[in-house]
């Protein structure tokens, strides 16, 4: 009290012993910390309202409209982490590649890029590149207080598929004919790409985002060996050098069970989990010391309130074998999903786990 810039120096002491930041670094916690993929969005009439004339890209470039559709589940489950609203393909829109999202579909690439020339489009990014995301991660920070603000970007295997394929894909095989069929174009494309999800993740951390997801959420795709050889050394890279920021860094993928050691090698102090790994397995696949999310399947919030709670209960039982457990869902909140489900599940970890 009373010490010049006090009120700064209490606010960053409340922020970093917030929940899903001491869970994030396997400190003991008041409760279990709960966030969900997706939180914001089309689940949300607030979110439908703010968007109904705005398209996804211009939304993702308009500071206030970022802020407030950050804030919005924040307002209603009382989440214990925003996660900031953007998109994957926003950096590459913003260095010139001509790309859009379309409702209902997702990102759609012009002219996806298949060879060198493709490759050399892609051009490191700067902060002065994204002026948007430093003022609105500034004012969320300033909104949120004592909350945190996840940052995200996708890494380089997942935005690779968008590229190269030209849009959402089942099956990757353009994706695959390059890593297979052209290993130095493809390096060379993963070197790229590596440089911009580094880029636009130092941007959210630099602006105050106080923890950053990476994620590969297409990389289950892969067997291990391929994923060692052609993916691992892209995101080491960049969780290697995401470390001197000392902000808790999580990985996700979907379908990534065959994985999860792998993916944890690449250095992540959080491993996102989907619901096909029970967590007190996912535990002994990881590195140890290291933390873990997840992981209740999204569509189990359409069944009977009774299901959601006795697998939720499950879920947080097994997530007592890791030294450190976030709850979240195994992948992104359904857009169809009733959010009063989400906000009961909330009250209801919070609850549960409260010492
Ligand atoms: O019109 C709309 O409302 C567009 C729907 C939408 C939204 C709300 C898209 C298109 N992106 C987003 C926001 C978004 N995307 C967020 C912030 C909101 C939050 O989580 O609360 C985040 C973190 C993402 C990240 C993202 N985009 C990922 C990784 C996460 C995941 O779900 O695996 C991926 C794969 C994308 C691509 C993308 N963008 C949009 C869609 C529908 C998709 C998926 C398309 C596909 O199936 O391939």
């Amino acid at each position: 009290m009373g010490a010049p810039g006090g009120a700064w120096h209490d606010r960053g002491v409340t922020l970093q012993d917030s929940p899903f930041l001491r869970a994030c670094r396997r400190l003991p916690v008041s409760h279990t910390p709960v966030w969900f993929m997706r939180q914001a969005g089309r689940s949300l009439p607030e979110y439908r309202r703010v968007r109904a004339d705005v398209p996804m890209l211009e939304a993702c470039a308009r500071p206030d409209m970022i802020t407030e559709i950050t804030m919005q589940p924040v307002r209603r489950y009382d989440v214990d982490a925003a996660i900031f609203f953007s998109d994957i393909v926003v950096p590459l829109k913003a260095i010139g590649i001509d790309l859009d999202i379309k409702p209902g579909v997702g990102p759609v690439v012009a002219d996806p890029i298949r060879d060198a020339t493709g490759v050399k489009r892609l051009r490191e990014i700067e902060p002065g590149d994204v002026p948007y995301i430093t003022e609105a991660v500034g004012q969320l920070v300033g909104e949120l207080g004592d909350k945190p603000l996840i940052g995200f970007a996708g890494a380089p295997f997942t935005l690779a598929s968008y590229l190269i394929e030209g849009g959402p894909s089942k099956n990757h095989e353009h994706t695959k004919a390059l890593m297979y069929g052209e290993p130095e174009l493809w390096d060379e494309l993963m070197r790229r790409l590596a440089t911009i999800s580094l880029g636009f993740l130092r941007t959210q951390i630099e602006a105050g985002a106080s923890a950053v997801q990476l994620f590969d959420s297409w990389v289950g795709a892969l067997s291990a060996e391929d994923y060692r050889a052609s993916v691992l050394p892209y995101t080491s890279w960049i969780f290697g050098q995401l470390a001197q920021h000392e902000v808790p860094r999580i990985h996700f993928g979907v379908g990534t069970g065959e994985l999860l050691s792998l993916l944890s090698e690449a250095g992540a102090d959080v491993v996102g989990v989907d619901w096909r790994v029970p967590l007190d397995k996912a535990v002994q696949r990881v590195q140890p010391g290291t933390a873990l999310q997840g992981n209740l399947d999204p569509a189990t919030l359409f069944a009977p309130w009774e299901v959601v709670a006795e697998r939720t209960r499950d879920i947080l039982a097994r997530g007592r074998a890791a030294d450190g457990h976030v709850f979240n869902l195994g992948h992104g909140v359904l857009p169809s999903t009733d959010p009063d489900m989400l906000q009961r599940l909330t009250a209801f970890v919070h609850e549960e786990t409260a010492v």
